[in-house]
């Protein structure tokens, strides 16, 4: 945990953390008043209940300071949201198609892998879909998980900040091997991503155009 990469983790940590906080505070003081209740009002110590009418300043307290809080955690989550639902202009778009129990990568040109390889840095954006029931692609590292459904199509982007592998799995429960249904993404210098496309792109018989503007000069 805490060492996530892609634009959103750290910000998906300290938002969690944030809601942690909270309801750590919250818990304790809840269990904290309610012990001190308990023995407070006990039958020996309060032999005959007192009946307490309404108390202004302590409701509009519980009131408020749970309503900031509240919508504090909701405006974090929406800031998050709006990162990760806003895709750069530009980002490489790769289709993900999921079935029971694999993935399917198809770059612009039709080449198709199980291996996601990307270039590092560059944004990319998925548009994901199924072809069977519900799955879910899942890249903890980038702190970022979206539906892929049969006969529609979820968009999610991401942007690797090195160069090395990550787990991909399917977080939506989808039958008996989905426990299996792992990948990894692969990410490359621009070049040698560039070289990767090619030469698969050319075992493919698909058409090759780089995909990184401005990466033509690789060898
Ligand atoms: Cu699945």
């Amino acid at each position: 945990m805490f060492t996530g990469s892609s634009p959103f983790a750290d910000y998906v940590d300290t938002t969690f953390l944030f809601i942690v906080g909270i309801s750590t505070l919250v818990l304790i003081g809840l269990m904290g008043a309610m012990v001190y209740f308990v023995f407070r009002y006990s039958r020996k110590k309060n032999p005959h209940p007192t009946n307490i009418e309404g108390n202004l300043p302590l409701e509009v307290a519980w009131t408020v300071i749970p309503l900031i809080l509240f919508m504090g955690m909701f405006y974090m989550g929406w800031e998050g949201y709006k990162q990760m639902i806003d895709v750069p202009k530009g980002a490489i778009p790769i289709k993900v198609t999921a079935r029971m129990w694999s993935w399917t990568f198809e770059y612009p040109n039709g080449l198709q892998t199980d291996t996601l390889y990307v270039p590092v840095k560059e944004p990319v954006k998925l548009t994901l879909t199924s072809q069977d029931v519900n799955h879910s692609m899942y890249i903890p590292a980038f702190r970022i998980k979206k539906d892929a459904i049969p006969n529609r199509e979820n968009i999610m982007w991401f942007s690797t900040p090195e160069v090395r592998s990550y787990d991909i799995a399917c977080a939506e429960y989808c039958g008996l091997r989905h426990a299996y249904m792992y990948t990894k993404l692969v990410a490359l210098d621009p070049p040698a991503f560039e070289i990767w496309y090619r030469d698969k792109s050319a075992e493919a018989s698909k058409p090759y155009a780089p995909l990184i503007p401005g990466v033509s000069e690789f060898k």
